[in-house]
């Protein structure tokens, strides 16, 4: 399928829309056009590779690939500098013979490289050149990528090196084959207890993460099974290993710290126990007997019910420093997680904070850890909520390595079905500025270890890549892993330049598609945000399950900690020395006395550090009760005009990602409705406080299906009520196969769209039929794979049919035919005047 594919883009004349299944993300190499084609007219035909390890083998081919598909031509692959102009290919140590003809940044750092036009041998070349093999690849790419997005690549003088040494992604795969908080189809490394046979697809990743200087992918879930160090394992990890050495991408993996108990026939996995290290030390032996370039360890310990040091009494950094001294003696570091927190939390307890357990866990071991250990801190205090502040603990750590953990994979952010491009939300914690001594300290550098100078630290995306053939599932959420790519090279890259490149590389330079798809990319998070969280109080989806549809009590009476306290008078977490929970004491001074008054805490996050009434009056001048409404219904009306901006694109993008991409939107803005709904009708009940503005509780196009003539359909409340308009919705009665909902229509005639809205479960594949009179006009199967297996904030979904010619009388009835768990349930028909 993969060669298929490879050789429609290969055979593809320039400027024909041609089908494209988002498989070859942004690396496409699509012809380009004959006006644009002049300017790599001067490219040289040869490509010399001056070395022959397999990552500069794979550089020349890439070149070779990249070329053949944007320029239709065919480089010459050499070995040494021909008698004519090349491109050349080498590190700075195999240039050295040539260094009288040419200058080299020498004072470049692993990973970093030379573009450059420059006579090498007196003959004009282009050179790319960098210390070392995985650099030149980064430079290759860098170059296709220019070509790809129509720049010049004449008189070429430019110099890049990553901000930080680490850029990696950890991956939550299973070793049966499921991934944890995957939304993409099964993994790619793994299925039943194994290996896959065909890692095609795991080279395919490496590719697309080397082409953004990422080089280190950890490849299972940090919830970590045990038989991933057993004898049989080890050498189906070599084979994950060789297929990622092309690229540069180092294979590492997550490990359980209670493996020395669960599977190497000790009693103890105690960190001080020397036959516990001596264990480790053998298993870390076998590893790199196998793997020569293995990566090293991820750990989540004393977390989420995970094993860890606190068995014994001992600290993480105890457990940190036995893996570190294990894997030093290799070149390996270990991935200490700082995401400790007890999730049996008492939630009646007022000065219980979730949101202090990293810093609290963390911050005295400060100076503790070895040099090849590294805290892994995520971006926030809580857990990759739509907006959080920036960690403490980036500040509070001086004399330990630290990275920063982004979450790519979309848990709590609509789940790859909903668009949110992540960078303009990942920026924020970036660049905030945590005045941890120094005139500016913000979190990129404490993360990439700039500030305290520490030897190692950097980036960690978590990404959840599966098999289905796009990635990601949304076409457009693979700007987030591009996105992530880009910022861990350089975070000072902007949101917006993310945008473009993602979108020229992707679709295609056209400048309207570039206008819009950025513009769109841009404003995604803000939407999202818009619709479901407002002003920081962290995520209203159910916390309990599927962290997905609108689940607004679910977060509250329980041990888990991400509380927002709303109850009929106010809204928030009181996080302030004065009479909070104290976490603002996290901060340095000058970061605490912003949050620690409700005044200089950002609207954004106002929530997040104060629990205020819901009369409360924002920065904005709205109250808080208001901006929760208004903020609701401009998100949902923003998701709306998303589906707009694309239609706008029709002609300009291929069929298959039009469709996929149009499809998700559709999905998306009906489902912002049912947030909208749930959220604001919430917080009115619970307030009592009306919508200034009569929007909430009356939706006079609306027709229940509770109010409907029923037959064979009977009503049921749905828990929580919020989740279905007026709480009650209808379903197939017991052993019903066929079942009807009829109303009357009594408008005025005239042109009509009607929306219903259903339950598509993951548990059955009803169908659905309307009727006008006796005219079918519509039918439809709810087959898509919404994470319910109920009717509810899940399953909410709505077919739209539009265009209808409805005339005062018309009977219009839906016929359900119910399968397995899924009744046919309807919620409502909502009537929409053309
Ligand atoms: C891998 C959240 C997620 C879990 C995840 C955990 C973590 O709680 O919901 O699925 O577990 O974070 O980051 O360890």
């Amino acid at each position: 399928m993969r060669h298929f594919i490879l050789a429609i883009f290969v055979l593809t004349a320039p400027g024909r829309l041609v089908a494209e299944t988002g498989y070859a993300a942004w690396l496409r190499y699509a012809p380009i056009d004959a006006a644009v084609r002049e300017r790599y007219d001067t490219l040289p035909a040869n490509v010399v590779a001056l070395g022959d390890s397999i990552v500069i083998k794979t550089a020349q081919a890439e070149l070779i690939r990249g070329v053949r598909g944007m320029l239709g031509r065919t480089l010459r692959a050499e070995a040494t500098l021909p008698k004519e102009s090349a491109i050349v290919l080498g590190t700075f140590a195999a240039l050295k013979p040539y260094a009288s003809t040419t200058s080299l940044p020498t004072s470049l750092k692993e990973d970093g490289f030379l573009l450059k036009s420059t006579a090498v041998n007196g003959l004009p070349c282009l050179l790319i050149a960098a210390p070392n093999d995985r650099g030149i690849l980064y430079g290759v790419f860098a170059l296709l990528s220019k070509m790809a997005r129509h720049e010049s690549v004449t008189g070429l003088n430019d110099v890049q090196q990553p901000y930080a040494p680490i850029r990696w992604v950890n991956q939550w795969d299973n070793l049966d084959g499921s991934i944890e908080r995957g939304y993409t189809g099964r993994s790619i490394f793994f299925e039943n207890g194994s290996v896959r046979a065909d890692l095609t697809r795991a080279g395919d990743y490496a590719r697309l993460l080397a082409s953004l200087g990422i080089n280190g992918c950890t490849i299972n879930n940090v919830n970590a099974d045990p038989r991933i160090l057993t004898d049989d394992f080890l050498p189906q990890l070599a084979r994950i290993a060789e297929v990622f050495r092309p690229w540069g991408v180092a294979l590492s993996i997550s490990v359980d710290l209670g493996s020395p108990r669960a599977i190497g026939g000790l009693e103890t996995f105690d960190p001080q126990d020397a036959r516990v290290g001596a264990w480790w030390g053998r298993k870390v032996e076998e590893i790199y007997q196998r793997i020569p370039d293995f990566g090293g360890f991820v750990v989540k310990a004393d977390s989420e019910g995970r094993f860890g040091p606190s068995t014994y009494g001992r600290t993480h950094a105890d457990a940190a420093n036995m893996l570190a001294r294990a894997l030093k003696l290799h070149g390996g570091v270990v991935f200490y997680r700082a995401f400790v927190y007890n999730h049996h939390l008492d939630w009646r307890d007022p000065k219980n904070d979730r949101a202090k357990a990293a810093y609290d866990n963390f911050h005295p071991l400060d100076g503790k850890f070895d040099d090849n250990a590294i805290v892994q801190i995520k971006n926030g205090p809580i857990d990759f909520q739509v907006r959080e502040p920036a960690s403490p603990l980036f500040g509070g750590l001086r004399r330990t390595n630290e990275a920063i953990e982004l979450q790519i994979t979309q848990e709590y952010t609509g789940q790859q079905r909903h668009l949110c491009f992540l960078p303009p939300a990942w920026k924020e914690v970036l660049d905030f500025d945590l005045h941890a001594g120094g005139s500016s300290t913000p979190v990129k550098d404490l993360a990439a270890g700039r500030t305290f100078h520490r030897p190692m630290g950097g980036f960690v995306g978590v990404a959840n890549v599966g098999m289905d053939t796009n990635w990601l599932g949304h076409p457009l959420a693979m700007a987030n892993l591009y996105g992530f790519g880009r910022l861990a090279w350089d975070p000072n890259l902007s949101a917006r330049a993310i945008a473009e490149e993602w979108t020229r590389l992707t679709f295609g330079n056209d400048p309207a598609v570039v206008r819009t798809i950025t513009a769109m990319q841009l404003a995604s998070w803000h939407i999202y945000e818009s619709y479901t969280g407002p002003l920081g109080a962290g995520a209203l989806t159910d916390i309990l399950g599927s962290h997905y549809g609108p689940g607004i009590e679910s977060s509250e009476r329980n041990g888990w900690g991400q509380w927002h306290r709303a109850d009929h008078e106010g809204i928030g977490m009181d996080r302030t020395v004065a009479t909070g929970t104290g976490f603002v004491a996290q901060y340095t001074a000058p970061v605490a006395k912003l949050y620690e008054s409700a005044g200089g805490t950002p609207d954004e996050l106002l929530l997040f550090f104060h629990h205020v009434t819901y009369t409360h009056e924002l920065h904005s001048g709205k109250t808080v009760i208001q901006h929760i409404y208004d903020s609701h219904y401009e998100g949902a009306e923003q998701a709306e005009e998303l589906t707009r901006q694309w239609s706008s694109l029709k002609d300009q993008v291929d069929e298959e990602r039009y469709a996929a991409v149009r499809a998700r939107l559709d999905y998306q803005a009906g489902h912002a409705i049912v947030w909208r709904d749930a959220v604001c009708n919430w917080f009115f009940r619970i307030s009592g406080i009306a919508d200034a503005r009569g929007r909430v509780g009356h939706y006079p196009n609306r027709i229940e299906a509770e109010a409907m003539q029923l037959q064979g359909y009977v009503p049921f409340d749905v828990t929580p009520p919020e989740n279905a308009s007026g709480g009650k919705a209808i379903e197939c009665s017991g052993q019903a196969q066929r079942c009807e909902a009829t109303f009357r229509f009594d408008r005025p005639a005239g042109w009509y769209d009607l929306d219903v809205e259903y339950f598509d479960q993951n548990n059955g594949e009803s169908r659905f039929r309307l009727f006008v009179g006796d005219q079918k006009v519509d039918e439809w199967a709810a087959n898509d794979h919404l994470p319910a297996t109920k009717p509810g904030g899940d399953s909410s979904t709505r077919r739209r049919i539009t265009g209808l010619a409805l005339r005062p009388g018309d009977q219009i009835h839906i016929e359900g035919i119910p399968d397995g768990g899924e009744r046919a349930p309807i919620d409502y028909v909502e009537i929409r005047a053309k």
